[in-house]
């Protein structure tokens, strides 16, 4: 049933007339701010081990909230895992499942965060990188049910820090940077650096939250720090130029490669402006009353010159961006709301992207909730006892040789080379002494395989625009399905 279409279109004056008793009146439903880094991975933020990178806002939030341990991003790649974030799908039914060059949008039935937040009386803002289509597409963000945008609407344009426009809304805004032979989408390599984009997202997340409304705000704040620019020629990234940044201060001095004292010091600049949006609450007097979260979208990168081994970005864990072992999905995330989440709490139970959009909907009563992969972990931000629970965590990614991976409980099951055999290669891990999956136990533990290959048999609904592997035969609705040109790099 295509219910939310419908519901986009009805007023919001009607809506709050139609409202039922909610848990929160219009003047104490909370504010949302969802902040998300770009390929930050789990073991850069001191809160998570990180011992050389400056993170102290982020730490100091961890200490006065609280921090998941086990927390699992959409995918491996930026757009999917937004989709994911944004719709409440894992990747077995989303409707982006990897980067495509812009060419799978979100679909109008596709019904997101904002739009649910709407019918809750919410004010909807995104500001930094979209990713999950363009204006002219239904996935463009004043479609997703967003009332403002401002930021990078094409993922690719988002590898360029110092672009020379960003969309505000639906409009190109000039800014005064320059960019030389700068592709259609507005990547390319800046020679004049005068705006850091980085710095406009937070100035504009400054004025969004101090702007006085009537209504409660959901601002999703995408940052794009410390993804790569993806245009510098291999070559040159030693330089520390695929690593956009107006200063590596405070890690000028330091004895380390330029790419990773851009790397660091990227973190700590996005760092000191959480840090500024913190200190914005608490002026205004809303700190008590908004409820903020910190995530990452997958694992780090190797693609700016740096090497993630270098400030060991994965923690504990095997993998990086484009892997489905843990390093490359498992994320940091910190949840903080005074009075209401503890101060100081870790939770070891494993949840994911997909969970976000149930939560928020219980969060603020919204009178209609879509069907999602999702459950709510509010009961566990709240300190209540999480009696709903996953059955099973499932992600697919059809690059480097087509994927499936799965956790139930402790263990975690990986199969690879899904591209030309539909039966592929299965591992099987036990996370709780084995946390960097290196020891594989499939062949001790053949039952355990066999309920892992159901899952992911069951939790994988065909693609399309996204076949595992050759063997896939087209669905009957669409388009054929086609070989995908390798966009990943996106
Ligand atoms: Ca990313």
């Amino acid at each position: 049933m295509k219910l939310y279409p419908t519901v986009r279109k009805i007023s919001s004056l009607l809506w709050s007339a139609l409202l039922p008793a909610a848990l929160f009146s219009a003047e104490t439903k909370p504010n949302i701010i969802f902040i998300l880094a770009d390929d930050l991975g789990y073991g850069d933020v001191g809160a998570y081990g990180q011992k050389m990178i400056q993170t102290p806002n982020l730490d100091k939030m961890a200490q006065e909230g609280m921090r998941f341990t086990d927390f699992y991003a959409g995918s491996t790649v930026c757009s999917p895992s937004r989709a994911s974030l944004m719709t409440g799908k894992h990747m077995g039914t989303a409707t982006i499942r990897q980067n495509s060059a812009n060419e799978v949008a979100l679909r109008d039935d596709d019904v997101t965060i904002p739009e649910v937040l709407r019918t809750a009386g919410y004010y909807n803002g995104t500001i930094g990188k979209w990713g999950m289509g363009l204006l002219e597409s239904t996935g463009a963000p004043l479609k997703q049910g967003l009332d403002s945008f401002y930021g990078y609407v094409d993922q690719k344009h988002a590898h360029n820090s110092y672009p020379e426009f960003l969309i505000r809304d639906t409009q190109v805004e000039k800014l005064r940077n320059v960019v030389p032979n700068a592709s259609p989408r507005g990547d390319g390599i800046a020679t004049v650096r005068l705006d850091f984009t980085q710095t406009l997202f937070t100035e504009e997340a400054l004025k969004f939250i101090s702007t006085k409304r009537d209504k409660p705000f959901f601002l999703y704040l995408a940052y794009i720090i410390p993804h790569a620019n993806n245009e510098v020629p291999k070559n040159k990234r030693a330089e520390g130029s695929g690593m956009e940044i107006p200063s590596d201060a405070p890690y000028t001095n330091r004895d380390w490669p330029q790419a990773e004292k851009n790397k660091a010091a990227m973190i700590t600049w996005m760092d000191k402006d959480i840090g500024l949006i913190m200190a914005r609450l608490k002026e205004l007097g809303i700190d008590d009353n908004t409820l903020v979260m910190f995530s990452s979208d997958n694992g780090p990168h190797d693609e700016g010159g740096n090497d993630p081994e270098f400030f060991k970005s994965s923690g504990p864990l095997t993998g990086i961006k484009r892997d489905l072992y843990d390093g490359g999905v498992r994320v940091p995330m910190i949840a903080r709301w005074p009075n209401k989440i503890s101060a100081n709490t870790v939770v070891s139970e494993p949840f994911a992207f997909w969970d976000v959009l149930p939560t928020l909907a219980e969060l603020v009563a919204a009178p209609n909730t879509p069907a999602t992969d999702g459950i709510s972990f509010l009961p566990t931000l709240l300190g209540k006892p999480q009696v709903n629970k996953q059955p099973y965590y499932y992600w697919e990614f059809n690059s480097k040789g087509s994927m499936q991976s799965v956790r139930v409980g402790n263990w975690k099951a990986v199969r690879t080379g899904l591209q030309t055999s539909s039966e592929g290669t299965m591992e099987l891990y036990n996370l709780a002494d084995d946390i960097g999956e290196k020891n594989n136990v499939a062949s001790s533990n053949p039952e355990v395989v066999e309920s892992m290959k159901k899952i992911m048999l069951k939790a994988h609904v065909k693609s399309d625009a996204f076949p595992l592997g050759d063997w896939e035969a087209p669905a009957t609705e669409g388009k054929p399905s086609k070989k995908k040109k390798n966009v990943d790099a996106e």
